[in-house]
């Protein structure tokens, strides 16, 4: 079985590539391209050649899944170098996406045509990595770097009107795409070789030059430390060289940027993001219910926040209060964040217009009664959550969803308020709502696979990234969180101090620390729950006893003055920690910033084992989108599993017997799980499938 198929219409050979699903370049499809440019260029009958693809994408890219594998001849350079060189021109036909080698396959033809509605791009940056099949090379050289740079800093596609505004194609035709490629390279044919121009051979101006030196100082301003930024740099600098050398330092570059770290992160990223759509047990043949209109219980920061997710999306929401004063803030309050993004630009008044107009505030549960699916946002208590879900049972139409936007409560008791707990799930979004991307979707037993299926296509309407999750405290996300904030804290009373940690933390590459965090999100809220459940920690119990809740009172663990958002140390806050720190016998140590991260990360990860080890979580790589989506992790970091597998599992078991030992606290000792792979010389990676 062939991948690409060779048929000669007229005097054009067509050579398809069909390797569903979305035509990426593994090592048959090279082989099979270069063959057919091959055979085609021996065929005396043959004029010209179009390369062609079935399915929906022309091509997504190389096969991602490849890299860092033994490389497969022929190599993608060796297969668009025989394209580029073939006596008889070639032209790309491009009814789809045409990503990353994709767009080098076709930068490699004499000619590029594409439907209305393909999109081109070089998105490599996005994995890390730069274009590595002559993209940096042949993109600059065919349309100026001033347009072709940001192209591939970006990562954004184009569409296929750009694309020609650029040069970039050769035509825009409305259908057929084909036969348009196969005119075109009949077209080429008749001029004769010698006419055919190759991307290749153009030549930067100097004025192009010296736009694109001056996009590339910003943009090495901003890079972030990412090296692939300078690595782009230095490729579209190298356009300066003859071709073969300039495409040997996009190369050299390419190679070394595969093999970095975060560029394996990022990959992982990019697989696992595809996984967590898929839930075990729910396949294509469960269909998820209409969502056609929606109810929100709460008009507080978080469901307003939900409400405007919905409306956002199209989907028109009754805002439900239990009084008008309140439902009146909520909607003043959605009304002032319309306003800013108005203000920024990024909304038009006549959008804002039309999303509050699909927001409809009401007085009283009766109002959810036509809703297709009800997400609750009360307050955190469960008597408040069963006293709702009772009274929702009443009013809601039959196979309504009855969603709680819970943190940590269990499902299934705010369910058995209901007879139909089978339409009853978790949907815990992430504050603020209307912009955080992560939805853990709890899915308790008893819970209807399609209301679960419902959930997860709604969600990503909503623009969100669901994870199902099952139900148990704090679910994923927060359940781990706690064991951080647990470490932090204990990382006080042994001799840090709130600056230290957190910047151990911000060097790691969390946009914040946990205690510019907690002063954000406000200390009391933590304290609360502490004292609900019976829980202490000395430092914060003392700090929020101060009455230091954080910026919203001007102090926490740092000092804001006037309402500044930066925080400063806190001499007071100090000296209150190392008088903890004595009162329970502690001498006092410095840490480094890697024995910070060490004691902040592993309690985390030896938490994510214990939560797949219950399935809670149905994969590793969920926990990583947890975690990059909701709370910051650096995504070019890999989210906390695959970070455990690059650290080793058998030095964070190590690390973890050895501070259990040090705290006295058996619950720190490494989960069966982490012991086991750790002891099999296995990563986390090595459960998948
Ligand atoms: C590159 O090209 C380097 C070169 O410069 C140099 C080489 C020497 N490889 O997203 P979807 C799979 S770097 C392997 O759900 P959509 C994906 O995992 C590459 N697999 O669909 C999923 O599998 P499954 C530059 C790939 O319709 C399935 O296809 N290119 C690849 O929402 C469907 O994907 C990119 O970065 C791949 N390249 O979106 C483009 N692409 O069903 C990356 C997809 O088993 N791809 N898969 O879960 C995309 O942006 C989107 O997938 C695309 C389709 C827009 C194509």
């Amino acid at each position: 079985m062939t991948q690409v198929q060779l048929e000669v219409r007229g005097k054009v050979a067509v050579a398809t590539i069909d390797n569903p699903p979305v035509n990426a370049l593994s090592a048959a499809v090279r082989e099979g391209l270069a063959n057919a440019i091959k055979s085609a260029n021996a065929d005396a009958a043959v004029a010209a050649i179009v390369i062609a693809s079935a399915g929906k994408a022309f091509i997504a890219g190389a096969d991602i899944s490849e890299f860092g594998q033994p490389p497969a001849p022929p190599s993608l350079p060796e297969v668009l170098d025989a394209i580029e060189n073939s006596a008889k021109p070639v032209v790309a036909a491009i009814q789809g996406v045409a990503l990353g080698g994709g767009l080098e396959v076709a930068l490699a033809c004499h000619g590029r045509v594409a439907l209305p509605a393909a999109k081109l791009g070089l998105p490599e940056i996005k994995l890390g990595l730069i274009p590595g099949a002559g993209g940096t090379q042949r993109l600059p050289r065919l349309i100026g770097a001033a347009k072709g740079f940001p192209m591939m800093l970006s990562g954004e596609p184009i569409s296929a009107g750009l694309a020609l505004e650029y040069g970039l194609l050769d035509e825009v035709a409305s259908s057929d795409v084909a036969a348009a490629a196969i005119r075109l390279a009949e077209a080429l044919a008749a001029e004769g070789r010698r006419a055919v121009r190759s991307a290749a051979t153009g030549e930067l101006t100097e004025a192009d030059r010296e736009v694109f030196e001056a996009l590339a100082k910003d943009a090495l301003k901003k890079a972030d430390g990412m090296p692939n930024v300078a690595a782009l740099v230095e490729a579209v600098r190298a356009t300066a060289l003859p071709f073969a050398e300039g495409a040997a330092v996009e190369r050299r570059l390419f190679l070394s940027l595969v093999a970095d770290e975060r560029s394996k992160a990022l990959r992982h990223v990019f697989f696992a993001e595809r996984e967590v759509a898929k839930v075990p047990g729910i396949g294509p043949e469960v269909k998820p219910r209409e969502i056609a209109s929606a109810a929100v219980i709460g008009a507080g920061t978080m469901g307003g926040g939900i409400a405007m997710c919905f409306a956002n999306a199209g989907i028109p929401v009754t805002l439900i209060e239990t009084a008008q004063a309140a439902l009146d803030n909520g909607v003043n309050r959605i009304g002032a964040i319309y306003d800013i993004s108005v203000q920024r630009g990024s909304l038009t008044l006549e959008a804002k217009a039309q999303r509050m107009a699909l927001i409809k505030p009401a007085v009283g549960l009766a109002a959810a009664a036509g809703a297709d699916i009800v997400v609750e946002a009360a307050f955190e208590e469960m008597g408040v959550k069963q006293q709702i879900f009772g009274e929702l049972d009443k009013v809601a139409k039959p196979g309504a969803i009855l969603a709680s936007n819970t943190s940590y409560l269990d499902v299934p008791t705010i369910a058995a308020a209901t007879k139909r707990p089978q339409d009853v799930i978790g949907m815990h979004f992430f504050s603020p709502a209307n912009v955080m991307k992560l939805l853990e979707i709890v899915r308790p037993a008893g819970s209807a696979d399609d209301a679960i299926a419902t959930a997860v296509v709604l969600g990503r309407k909503l623009g969100k990234v669901p994870v199902v999750v099952g139900n148990g405290f704090g679910f994923v996300g927060n359940r781990m969180l706690e064991q951080r904030t647990r470490a932090a804290e204990r990382l006080l009373v042994a001799g840090a101090l709130p600056h230290e940690v957190d910047a151990a933390l911000v060097g790691f590459g969390f946009k914040m620390g946990p205690f510019a965090m907690a002063d954000l999100a406000g200390n009391d809220i933590g304290w609360r729950s502490r004292k609900a459940r019976g829980l202490k920690a000395a430092v914060a119990d003392a700090i929020c006893e101060a009455g230091w809740f954080g910026q919203k009172t001007g102090r926490g663990y740092y000092i804001y003055p006037q309402g500044a958002r930066a925080g400063q140390r806190c001499p007071e806050v100090e000296a209150l920690i190392a008088r903890i720190s004595a009162e329970q016998g502690v001498t006092r140590r410095s840490f480094t910033q890697e024995e910070i991260l060490a004691r902040l990360l592993d309690p985390m990860v030896n938490e994510g084992a214990r939560i797949l080890e219950a399935g809670i979580a149905a994969r590793p790589g969920d926990i990583d989108i947890v975690w990059i989506n909701g709370y910051n992790w650096p995504a070019w970091r890999g989210g906390p599993m695959f970070w455990a597998d690059s650290v080793g599992l058998d030095l964070i078991v190590k690390r973890l017997e050895a501070l259990a030992a040090e705290i006295g606290d058996k619950a720190l000792e490494p989960a069966p799980l982490l012991k086991r792979l750790a002891a099999e010389g296995k990563g986390f990676a090595n459960l998948k499938g």
